[in-house]
């Protein structure tokens, strides 16, 4: 009896203090196995009279499950520590880009794109998107250039063979321009309108500031009584949180393109204090008349020529809007300092560890459209 008691208390402690799994499985030998202390005890049994096993039976399998207990209970807390410990020594980030990878980051052209969609979709508008193989009737005839019109020839189409045609016969293409998504976007949704088409276009042109396939965010507002006034607003609003200063000037010049009428061609200029430029501003922009003064091209707008608007089924005594078009790549330029669009699609690692964002900078209006990580 006070031997049960004896090795009970024993096996206990000397459990409790086991140190790790391999002192721990000795220490199940010592007692459970078959040389063990406890199974000793249990061979005891056989040869005890039937009075005194029905007295000593149950307090040496009560020893026996008290034992394995122990050792269970420690196994447990051993493993967990060991599991604590491991978690602790192995953190993970799966964030973090992989050891001796090279870490990628978002292209100029991609975060201005994010900045343009952050910023208009603060206005309202949504995001558009349509096909880069276009049919002519879509990127040309829908905006008022017919076959024989000059404009289809100053915009260097990259045109298809014979051997693909549109289902209604017209030629394939690939668009010069996103205006075809907001043709199909008014023939699909009808007015009123308020998006704005980003994506890739092209054009047969190639040289330090033109490259053959480039950017382009165009805009579209279709409403009832629009006029100009809403065109410079929402582009002065626009360029404002672009370029993050308040002093932004626009000067609108007559221009014409077949889609619009009338049409303007916006030049940016940056105001600062006690200047001469009307309103007692003087304005700073990329070229002009003297060195390092005056106005910058920036974009083409106009009022939605009634001849586009019936072309995409809307009624223009009852519906007017304005668009604009504006080079994602030559925005990225002015705005991050960059000097050749040709650098832009090399794919140079060096050009994109400099100029690339990180992935984790998502443009919002209130920490600054162009903030950089
Ligand atoms: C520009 C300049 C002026 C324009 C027009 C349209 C449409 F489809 F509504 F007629 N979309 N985009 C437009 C107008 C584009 O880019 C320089």
């Amino acid at each position: 009896m006070a031997d049960i008691e004896q090795l009970n208390g024993d096996a206990q402690s000397r459990i409790g203090a086991a140190e790790d799994l391999a002192a721990l499985e000795a220490l199940r030998v010592e007692f459970l196995g078959k040389q063990g202390s406890v199974s000793a005890l249990l061979k005891t049994l056989g040869k005890m009279t039937p009075e005194e096993r029905q007295e000593q039976g149950p307090k040496i399998h009560a020893l026996r499950e008290a034992v394995q207990a122990a050792l269970t209970a420690r196994k447990e807390a051993l493993e967990n520590a060991a599991l604590e410990s491991q978690l602790a020594a192995e953190t993970l980030d799966l964030s973090l880009p992989a050891p001796g990878m090279p870490q990628g980051s978002v292209h100029p052209v991609s975060q201005v794109m994010d900045e343009l969609a952050e910023i208009f979709a603060d206005l309202g508008f949504a995001v558009a998107t349509g096909p880069e193989i276009e049919d002519d009737w879509y990127n040309f005839t829908a905006l008022n250039m017919p076959e024989s019109h000059p404009a289809r020839a100053m915009h260097d189409t990259f045109y298809f063979g014979d051997n693909h045609r549109a289902p209604k016969g017209g030629r394939m293409l690939l668009r010069t321009h996103t205006s075809p998504v907001q043709v199909r976007t008014m023939l699909a949704d009808g007015a009123p309108v308020r998006i704005i088409a980003p994506g890739r276009v092209y054009r047969s042109d190639s040289d330090a500031t033109h490259t053959p396939m480039f950017h382009q965010i165009e805009g579209l507002v279709i409403d009832k009584g629009i006029h100009l006034g809403h065109l410079k607003w929402t582009l002065e609003t626009f360029l404002k949180a672009f370029f993050e200063r308040e002093d932004i000037v626009l000067r609108l010049r007559p221009s014409y393109f077949p889609f619009t009428e009338p049409s303007v061609e916006v030049d940016v200029g940056f105001a600062i204090e006690n200047g001469q430029d009307g309103k007692g501003r003087r304005v700073l922009g990329g070229s002009g008349d003297e060195p390092g003064h005056g106005w910058m091209e920036l974009l083409g707008s106009g009022m939605v020529n009634r001849r586009v608007l019936e072309m995409s089924g809307l009624d223009p005594d009852e519906w007017q809007g304005f668009a604009f078009g504006v080079g994602v790549d030559r925005l990225a330029m002015l705005k991050y300092g960059m000097d050749d669009l040709r650098a832009f699609f090399d794919g140079d690692v060096r050009w994109l560890r400099h100029y690339g964002f990180s992935a984790f900078d998502q443009p919002t209006l209130s920490a600054g459209v162009g903030a950089r990580a």
